[in-house]
């Protein structure tokens, strides 16, 4: 009897270790998503705290918007008083860690925007991983 008892809560016990506690076993969380204002025709960076609350690396392979006519990984490389913007393959994201895509560093870049981004505009994008679902998110235009 006590062994029965032991043994559904040890089924009880990897059933949620396995989803991780409701959670699909492979998820990026995204927040804080802006990009700069910037005219139709140019570029623009995003920018986003991104959280892989997965037991392994993932990555960012890419992202798609419909704003845009490309989009692409950078990262920002300074080399004396030269700045380079590096494309990207993919972006690391450490197993159940905080990252970032932030200004002079990794980010997101659109390419050839097809309308304006004004200050105070939202916009939708996806970002893609290697490992975890593609993420929809909302990126809102701040002028800093
Ligand atoms: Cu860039």
């Amino acid at each position: 009897m006590k062994f029965r008892i032991l043994l559904i809560v040890f089924i009880l016990s990897s059933a949620l270790t396995a989803c991780g506690g409701g959670a699909p076993d492979a998820i990026v969380e995204i927040s804080g998503a802006w990009a700069r204002p910037a005219l139709a025709g140019s570029d623009a960076g995003v920018y986003m705290a991104l959280f892989n609350h997965a037991t392994k690396v993932d990555f960012i392979t890419g992202g798609a918007a419909e704003i845009a006519d490309a989009v692409e990984l950078r990262l920002v490389m300074i080399d004396g008083n030269q700045m380079q913007m590096l494309r990207q393959d993919q972006i690391k994201l450490p197993a159940n860690t905080d990252f970032f895509l932030r200004t002079g560093s990794y980010h997101i870049m659109l390419i050839s925007l097809k309308q304006d981004l004004v200050s105070g505009d939202t916009f939708e994008m996806t970002v893609h991983f290697e490992n975890s679902p593609d993420a929809s998110i909302t990126v809102t235009v701040i002028d800093q």
